[in-house]
Formats: C-alpha cells, sequence, structure tokens
C-alpha cells in the first residue's frame, strides 16, 4: 500500500473540544478516521498530543508532515508494518513525541484502506487480521452517567444497561425502549433531569442503591439485560479513601458496598472498582466476586499489552476494557485482545467521553467477537453512530455468509 497524499484537521468532539481527523489517499481509494478523547484517565495511557491552548495543532502538523514525508518513501503490506514503522518514527514510549492522537488517527485510516483494497469490510479485515471469530458484542449502555463526566452528580461514572438480545438489530431497539423508559421514571421523581458527557441522563440521588433500584425495574422489564457499571476510582481516591456522597470508605469497606450492590441487583459487570493504585484490591474483588461478575480494567491496564500481562499474573481482573486510544496502534490494539483472550477473559471494546462520529470501535467489537461494546448513552449522535454500524455489521455479516 503507497499513500499518494495526506490530509489531517480538526474537528469538534462531543464536548466541543478540538480532535484530530486523517484522510489517507492512495491512487485508488480514500479513507478516514478521527480520534476521542478521554477525561478520566489512566497515567500510563500513550499521550494524546494536545497544545497548551488546547487544541491538536501540533499533532496535525506532526500528520501532514514528518508522518507524510515518511509514508511517502514506503511500501506497506499490512498494517503491522505501518504500526512498527510509526512506532519506530515516534521514537517514545508513550507516543508523546509525534502524539497517540496523531498515530492512531493514521493507523485506523490505514487499516480501512486495506480492509478496501481486498474489498472486505472492515471488521472482517480486523478479524482477519487478528484472527480472531467475529461475532455480535454486548451493547454496555451508559445510561446515566456520573463522575467526573457529570460534575459528580452520582458518585459512579457510569451505571449501565447491559443488553445481549439475539441480534444486534434487536439489541438496539432494546437499549432504545428502556433508555426512554428510564427516562420518563426519572422526571417523574426528579424536578431538573441534565445530561452526561455520554449522552446518558445524569440524576442526583442522595444514596449509591437509588440509580441500581430504577434500573431493576427496566431490567425486569426485558429478558435479556442486566446491570453494569464503571466506577472509574482513580477519581473517587483521596489520599487512601473512597469518596462517595461524602462518605469516606476503605478499600475493605468499597469491597464491602460493592458485595452488597452484588447481592442485591442483577450485575454483570464492575470496571475499575479501585484505583489503579490500589492494586492488592483489585485482585481481592476479583477473588471474592469474580465468579458472580466480570471485574473489568481500564485505568488500571490501559489497553497496554504488558500491563495485561501483569495484570494476568496477580489476577487483578478478569476482564479487559479495549480503548484503542489508550495505546495509539490498531495491531498493538489487537494484542491486548490477544493477552485477554489468552488468559481465557472477556475484553469490552469501549468509547471514549469526548467523543466523534468515527464507528472504528464497533468494527472492532464485532470483529474480534468481543464480550461487550461501550458505546454511550443515546441522547448523542456521535454514540448513536456506533449502535448503527453495529446493525449494519450484522446485515453485511449476513449477506457474506450467504
Ligand atoms: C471510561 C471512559 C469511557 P473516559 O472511563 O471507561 O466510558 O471514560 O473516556 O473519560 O476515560
Ligand atoms: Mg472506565
Amino acid at each position: 500500500m503507497r499513500i499518494s497524499r495526506v490530509h489531517a484537521h480538526t474537528i469538534s468532539d462531543t464536548r466541543d473540544r478540538d480532535t484530530i481527523e486523517t484522510t489517507l489517499f492512495t491512487d485508488k481509494f480514500e479513507a478516514t478516521a478521527s480520534i476521542p478523547s478521554g477525561k478520566s484517565t489512566g497515567a500510563h495511557e500513550a499521550k494524546e498530543l494536545r497544545d497548551d491552548d488546547g487544541s491538536v495543532t501540533t499533532a496535525i502538523h506532526n500528520v501532514t508532515g514528518e508522518i507524510a514525508d515518511a509514508l511517502s518513501e514506503r511500501d506497506f503490506s499490512n498494517v503491522g508494518e505501518l504500526d512498527a514503522f510509526l512506532c519506530e518514527l515516534d521514537g517514545t514510549q508513550d507516543k508523546s513525541r509525534l502524539g497517540a492522537n496523531a498515530i492512531l488517527s493514521v493507523s485506523i485510516a490505514m487499516a480501512r484502506l486495506f480492509a478496501q483494497e481486498a474489498h472486505i469490510p472492515l471488521w472482517r479485515f480486523i478479524a482477519d487480521t487478528a484472527k480472531t471469530t467475529s461475532a455480535a458484542p454486548r451493547l454496555f449502555v451508559n445510561v446515566m452517567n456520573g463522575g467526573a463526566h457529570a460534575d459528580f452528580r452520582l458518585p459512579i461514572q457510569e451505571q449501565i444497561l447491559v443488553v445481549g438480545e439475539e441480534t444486534l438489530k434487536e439489541s438496539v431497539t432494546t437499549a432504545h425502549e428502556a433508555f426512554v423508559q428510564l427516562g420518563d421514571l426519572l422526571r417523574k421523581e426528579l424536578p431538573e433531569l441534565p445530561m452526561g458527557d455520554e449522552g446518558g441522563y445524569s440524576p442526583a440521588f442522595d444514596t449509591i442503591e437509588r440509580p441500581f433500584e430504577l434500573l431493576t425495574d427496566i431490567v425486569s422489564k426485558w429478558g435479556n439485560t442486566s446491570i453494569a457499571i464503571d466506577s472509574a476510582a482513580n477519581e473517587l481516591l483521596d489520599g487512601n479513601e473512597y469518596v462517595l456522597l461524602k462518605k469516606r470508605y476503605t478499600s475493605d469497606e468499597l469491597l464491602e458496598l460493592y458485595t452488597q450492590l452484588v447481592e442485591r441487583f442483577h450485575f454483570h459487570a464492575i470496571e475499575d472498582p479501585f484505583a489503579e493504585s490500589d492494586k492488592q484490591s483489585f485482585t481481592k474483588i476479583t477473588a471474592k466476586l469474580g465468579e458472580k461478575v466480570i471485574i473489568i480494567g481500564d485505568d488500571l491496564i490501559v489497553t497496554n499489552p504488558k500491563l495485561i500481562e501483569d495484570a494476568v499474573e496477580h489476577k487483578y481482573i478478569n476482564a479487559t476494557l479495549i480503548k484503542p486510544n489508550q495505546i495509539g496502534t490498531v495491531s498493538e490494539t489487537i494484542d491486548a485482545v490477544h493477552k485477554t483472550y489468552d488468559a481465557g477473559w472477556h475484553a469490552v471494546v469501549s468509547h471514549r467521553s469526548g467523543e466523534t462520529y468515527d464507528t472504528f470501535i464497533a468494527d472492532l467489537a464485532y470483529g474480534i467477537g468481543a464480550h461487550g461494546i461501550k458505546a454511550g448513552g443515546l441522547a448523542q449522535q456521535q454514540r448513536l453512530a456506533k449502535y448503527e454500524r453495529l446493525r449494519t455489521i450484522e446485515r453485511e455479516a449476513t449477506e457474506l455468509s450467504q
């Protein structure tokens, strides 16, 4: 694959912040990718390059300048070659020189070009490249937003409805109906109902349990649904303790709270139950609750194959969150998936809280046969684009199998 032209410019994400969109051209094809941005981030994520004024001007110059120049002299036969080349060109461990956002935009656009050249859909290309079995993921729909995504109106960052119907079409329909019904329930008991960063409702309650009591109402109406949370506990840590609704919890007390929630409600998953520094508590919760719910690591492992290996060794978790922009290339994202599957764990592919219309994660989730996909609430077009893409993928998969 030879790149004949490279273009990059600024677009706005869901928080109206600048982000990068890159288009690569060959003599026959063109492909575009744009990169999301997180707010509750892990310390060891690959570095998004942002200028002091919040813009991504330098990242864009890196794509249209140094990266474009380097690509023009090369012919790549697969995306792994390109990714290794980009990592070497950057020369840092965390992609901080050229920027993980700059590098990933090129990596994803290139994956799209290879898929076009092979005349196959992107998810099929990902499955072929990763040697994974493609399958429909469950939808992890963040229906009530809290934490850093909603001024901590709810202490827990994400109260998630997990939907796993027979087909993606049915899952998306259930998610829509349940989302509307939850909105009606919330409006009945609250004078105002703001929305959070991820396109979900953002109510304020006096108890930790109230959101789950309401979600239980929803879950009881639809068979193939359950509840998950992302505590994003890095954001709750204050000294050695966690603060939820102004109450302080030691790690053991927080573990007790999770145990009670799992006993009382139909929980399917808990993500980042503790801060990334509180590693022994991850091992404890996975030993205690890991048979009943999946314990997902996000900030703890940041889609980094080496950190996943470490998590396997210490049994911190039994599932990983997979976010391409935490590691910065398609190939390393696939490596993280392999480490996850080698451990016999589940992978849940995820968006970021500042999103674009790019639907790469839908193809990734389907291509690797992920256990789930976190694509946000249903009140933002950029999140809906992912659900729509999943439905299209399902049609493409049916056509390909005929
Ligand atoms: C998370 C993500 C996405 P952010 O914590 O899982 O939901 O949030 O993009 O802000 O890191
Ligand atoms: Mg998270």
